[in-house]
């Protein structure tokens, strides 16, 4: 008898811990001293820093959110690498210093993550990135997202130190910018999308509007991007304006998910007028040093057509003082501006052309689609995205590569950066980007930001750590059984 009642009271008293870890979490109050993206050094103490209480001061505190006090010290002035920080956690003091404000912000990126428990562990972190140009794109044209939308995943990659945000404006299924010169773009180019004509996934940004999403952007220290694909990927804009096709006929709106088979009119001056006029528009909105120009897929263009689209492309580009960006495809010519960047998207091993193709520019931006290519399958079970790209692309794949281990002779001195992109022809909502986006854009800002070499045995267990920062901010992400999540 008496052993019965023991057993009932372990088994009581063993479901009530059970209820009680499931209900506070266990992790919740855990502190960690993992950072995502991995910082350069990190070195870590004993005790901790309480955040009950604190305060903080210098520029950029009221990022924290805290009272004013000398609790939490930011500083410039230091002589940290440009976009660097040094982060230091006493038990009594947490110092960040900086040599820009962008220094600053990723310090206080990091702390976000350190601190979410309330406690912060001792620690010192020296930081910078490997890559200046550290990218995620978003395709508003196959579905249109709306400024809240765009807000919202800039607030997801600035948590990484993601610093560029690439808008692909522009493709068959619509046309997402307003230009004042060429109005039918947005009154008809902006009314379908994949699925349909006027239904959820159409619109179009005014020019207020995109200003609204570059100043947001700024306050996170992410610069846009802004892209126009040319010349193929153009239906919408043939359909708006048939002076742009080369036989005067206007094709119908398309909502479908096919790729090349739109070009504008290589021989026509039209297209130059046009191509001028919105890139000037799209340069006036742009205070970043870029515009993407597109240029992949064109397979209704022939070479000798595209060769010479990219040569009026690039001068008319160059004109607008911008640094123009071209999918890698834009390598076959030897005549585009000089420092013009190539944004390699073939495979960790390059089909055919493409790694000669990208090795033409000077700098390149590494976004291979089989490992950065965010709309990728995960696996069996994922319930939206494509598989092009050699199938499905796990977690392990987005973070087991280098991008200086592609392109033969384009190591860490000719990559300007890394970016990830998603597509949207398989999603509509922002939470099905966020869900496809996490985690695997953290493995990809790691790529970006975090020293060669990493580990993923030792990047699973941050990641893991990263995900309650998710969880805290209802960021939507795929628990992939590759990472435990319970810490
Ligand atoms: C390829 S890669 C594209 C896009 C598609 C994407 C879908 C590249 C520059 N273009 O047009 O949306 O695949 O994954």
């Amino acid at each position: 008898m008496k052993r019965l009642i023991a057993l009932v009271l372990v088994l009581a008293l063993a479901a009530t811990v059970t209820v009680l870890l499931l209900q506070n979490g266990p992790t919740m109050t855990t502190p960690s001293s993992a950072v995502v993206p991995a910082p350069v050094s990190q070195v870590n103490g004993e005790g901790s820093f309480s955040m009950d209480g604190a305060t903080a001061s210098g520029p950029l505190s009221e990022l924290l959110g805290l009272p004013q006090g000398d609790g939490i010290v930011l500083s410039l002035g230091g002589d940290q690498r440009a976009e660097g920080y040094a982060l230091e956690v006493t038990t009594t003091r947490i110092s960040i210093t900086a040599a820009d404000e962008a220094g600053l912000f990723h310090g206080i990126q990091s702390l976000l993550q350190l601190s979410r428990t309330g406690v912060v562990p001792v620690t010192r972190i020296d930081d910078y990135p490997r890559f200046e140009y550290r990218g995620a794109m978003l395709d508003v044209a196959r579905h249109f997202f709306g400024v809240a939308d765009v807000k919202r995943y800039i607030d997801d990659i600035a948590l990484l130190k993601f610093n560029y945000l690439h808008l692909h404006l522009t493709d068959d299924q619509g046309w997402r910018i307003q230009i004042d010169s060429w109005p039918n773009l947005t009154v008809h180019g902006s009314t379908s999308a994949v699925g349909g004509i006027g239904a959820g996934g159409s619109g179009f940004y005014t020019k207020d509007d995109y200003r609204e999403i570059v100043a947001y952007a700024a306050t996170r220290f992410v610069t846009v991007v802004p892209e126009i694909d040319m010349p193929g990927h153009t239906n919408a804009a043939l359909s708006s304006y048939p002076e742009l096709t080369c036989n005067g006929s206007a094709p119908a709106l398309y909502t479908g998910i096919e790729v090349g088979f739109s070009s504008l009119c290589i021989g026509s001056e039209t297209t130059y007028g046009f191509v001028a006029d919105v890139l000037g528009e799209i340069a006036e909105l742009t205070p970043g040093p870029y515009i993407h120009i597109g240029g992949d897929e064109s397979l209704n263009t022939t070479p000798e057509d595209f060769l010479a689209f990219a040569h009026r492309v690039g001068e008319i580009g160059a004109a607008t003082g911008k640094t123009l960006i071209g999918w890698h495809e834009l390598g076959r010519s030897t005549d585009l501006p000089a420092g013009t960047i190539g944004q390699y998207w073939s495979f960790i091993e390059p089909q055919e052309g493409a790694a000669e193709e990208a090795a033409t520019f000077e700098k390149v931006i590494m976004s291979p689609a089989d490992v950065a290519y965010l709309d990728m399958k995960y696996d069996v079970m994922s319930p939206y995205g494509l598989e092009w790209a050699n199938g499905y692309t796990h977690v392990t794949d987005a973070y087991n590569w280098d991008p200086a281990e592609i392109v033969p002779g384009i190591g860490d001195d000719r990559i300007l950066g890394v970016e990830a992109p998603i597509w949207s022809e398989t999603l509509s909502t922002i939470d099905e980007v966020e869900f496809m986006a996490f985690p695997r854009i953290a493995a990809i800002a790691e790529k970006a930001w975090s020293p060669a070499g990493g580990e993923w045995a030792e990047f699973a267990p941050r990641l893991a750590a990263f995900a309650q920062l998710l969880d805290d901010r209802g960021v939507n992400y795929y628990r992939t059984d590759e990472v435990s999540w319970i810490l």
